[in-house]
C-alpha cells in the first residue's frame, strides 16, 4: 500500500487527525491494534477546553456534542467539610467548556471515518516503522500483520497517535529522547453511575482523600475517588462506593449525591510523564505517545487534540505550499503547549490530593493554597485560565 501519512493508532488523536487531513485532500491509513468494538469501550475523558470544541466544530465534527453536550461556566473546589468556591471560567475570561464523554467522542470520529471511506487497518499486530530517521533518501514505511496478511506501507510520513504503551515513541532511539516523569503513590477509582449528577464538577479535598463529581448527562455521573496504588475494583462494591463517596463531600453536597447502580468501575494510576522531541525524522507524536498527565486538570484528551492542531496545520502547509516551517517547528510549539498543562495537571494534583508522605507542613501549606485560592480573585482567574485551556499559537 501507499499513503501520504500513515496514522499509527485510532484513539481520538488519530481519528482526529485523519479526518482534519482528508478535509486538507491529504490521504492518511490508520492502523489500530485493537478491534473497534475494543476501542469504542473505553471510558475515559469528559470536559473539553474550548479550543477542543473549536477543533471538533470547524470539523463537522460537532453536531451530536453540540445536542448531547453540556457547556459549564466552570468548576467547584471544596476542601475538608468546608464550603466550596466556584472557579468561574465564563465571568473571567468569557469562556465555557463542554462536558462530552471522550466515548461518544470516539463514535463521532469513527462515524466521521465511514463516511469518508478512511481506511482503518483494526487488529493490525507487529506494527514496525522503517527508514524514518529523516536521512537524504530514505523510504519512510510501516509493516504490519492485519488478518494474518503480512503489510507494507509506504508513506512521506509517520503520525505516532498510538498512545503511552504503543510502538511509535519507542521507535525513536534512546539516545535522542528525554523522558521526563513523574509517578504518583496513588490511584483513581473511577465509577460510572445512572444516577443524577451534581450541578457543577466538583473537585474535593479531603482527609480521607481526593474526590471528584462530574457529569456525562442529567442521568449519567461519572465519580472518582483517590485510592491506594494497590488498591483492586473488586474491594469496591457499590454499598462500599457510595458511603465513601459522600464521607469525603462536605455535608450539604453529600445528601445531593444520589446513590444507584453503577455500571463501571476502573482504577488507573496517576503519572506525569514527557517525552521530548515529539518528532523524529518523518516521524510525529500526538497525544498520549508523547505525555500523560493525571487527570485531575482534565487535559489529556485535550492535549491530544491540540497537538493534533498543530501537526494537521503543519502537514496542511506542507502539501499545500511546499512550505516546511511549521513541521521543522511541531515538536517545539506542541511542547510549549504540553508543559503548561503538564504543570496545570501537577499543580492540581498538588492541591486536591493527600500525600502519604505529606508533613504537617507540607499539610498546612497546601491548606494556605486553598484559602488564598479561594479569597483571592486573581488567583482564581489564573487557574480558571489554565483549566479553560490557552488559545493555540
Ligand atoms: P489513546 O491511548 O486514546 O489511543 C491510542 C490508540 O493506539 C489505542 O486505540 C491503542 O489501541 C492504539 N495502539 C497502541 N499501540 C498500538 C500499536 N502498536 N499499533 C497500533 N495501534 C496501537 N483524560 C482526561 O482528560 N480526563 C480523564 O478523566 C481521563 N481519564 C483517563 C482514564 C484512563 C484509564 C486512561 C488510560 C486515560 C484517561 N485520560 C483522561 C487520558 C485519555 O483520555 C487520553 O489523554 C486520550 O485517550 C489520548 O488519546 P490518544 O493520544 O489518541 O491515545
Ligand atoms: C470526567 O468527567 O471524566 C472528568 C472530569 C474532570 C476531570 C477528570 C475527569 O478532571
Amino acid at each position: 500500500m501507499k499513503t501520504q501519512v500513515v496514522i499509527i493508532g485510532s484513539g481520538p488523536a488519530g481519528l482526529l487527525l485523519s479526518e482534519i487531513l482528508h478535509r486538507h485532500g491529504i490521504d492518511s491509513v490508520v492502523l489500530e491494534r485493537s478491534s473497534r468494538e475494543h476501542v469504542l469501550s473505553r471510558i475515559r475523558a469528559g470536559v473539553l477546553e474550548s479550543t477542543t470544541v473549536e477543533v471538533l466544530r470547524e470539523n463537522g465534527l460537532s453536531a451530536r456534542m453540540d445536542v448531547e453536550g453540556h457547556p459549564h461556566d466552570g468548576m467547584r473546589i471544596a476542601w475538608a467539610g468546608r464550603d466550596s468556591f466556584f472557579v468561574d471560567t465564563a465571568r473571567t475570561l468569557g469562556r465555557r467548556f463542554m462536558v462530552y464523554g471522550q466515548t461518544s467522542i470516539q463514535e463521532d470520529l469513527y462515524a466521521a471515518a465511514d463516511r469518508r471511506g478512511q481506511p482503518v487497518l483494526t487488529e493490525a499486530s507487529d506494527v514496525v516503522l522503517h527508514d524514518f530517521d529523516g536521512a537524504p533518501g530514505a523510504r519512510p514505511h510501516v509493516t504490519c500483520v492485519q488478518q494474518g496478511q503480512a503489510l507494507r506501507i509506504d508513506c512521506e510520513f509517520i503520525a505516532g497517535c498510538d498512545g503511552f504503551h504503543g510502538v511509535s515513541r519507542r521507535s525513536i532511539p534512546e539516545t535522542v529522547r528525554r523522558e521526563y516523569e513523574k509517578v504518583y503513590p496513588f490511584g483513581w477509582l473511577g465509577v460510572m453511575a445512572r444516577v443524577k449528577p451534581l450541578p457543577d464538577i466538583t473537585y474535593v479535598n479531603n482527609p480521607r482523600g481526593f474526590a471528584l463529581a462530574s457529569y456525562r448527562n442529567e442521568k449519567l455521573s461519572r465519580f472518582y475517588i483517590q485510592v491506594a496504588l494497590d488498591d483492586k475494583v473488586d474491594a469496591w462494591p457499590d454499598e462500599r462506593f457510595w458511603p465513601e463517596l459522600k464521607s469525603r463531600f462536605p455535608a450539604e453536597m453529600a445528601q445531593a449525591i444520589e446513590e444507584g447502580p453503577t455500571i463501571e468501575k476502573s482504577i488507573a494510576p496517576l503519572r506525569s510523564f514527557v517525552s521530548e522531541p515529539m518528532r523524529y525524522g518523518a516521524l510525529y507524536l500526538c497525544g498520549d505517545a508523547a505525555h500523560i498527565v493525571p487527570p485531575t486538570g482534565a487535559k489529556g484528551l485535550n492535549l491530544a487534540v491540540s497537538d493534533v492542531f498543530y501537526l494537521s496545520r503543519a502537514l496542511s502547509r506542507w502539501y499545500g505550499q511546499g512550505d516546511a516551517s511549521l513541521l521543522d517547528g511541531y515538536s517545539e510549539t506542541a511542547l510549549r503547549r504540553v508543559w503548561s498543562s503538564v504543570r496545570t495537571s501537577w499543580y492540581l494534583t498538588n492541591l486536591l490530593h493527600r500525600f502519604p508522605h505529606f508533613s504537617a507542613f507540607d499539610q498546612k501549606a497546601q491548606e494556605h493554597e486553598l484559602d488564598y485560592l479561594k479569597s483571592s480573585h486573581f488567583a482564581q482567574a489564573a487557574l480558571a485560565e489554565q483549566y479553560a485551556g490557552l488559545p493555540f499559537e
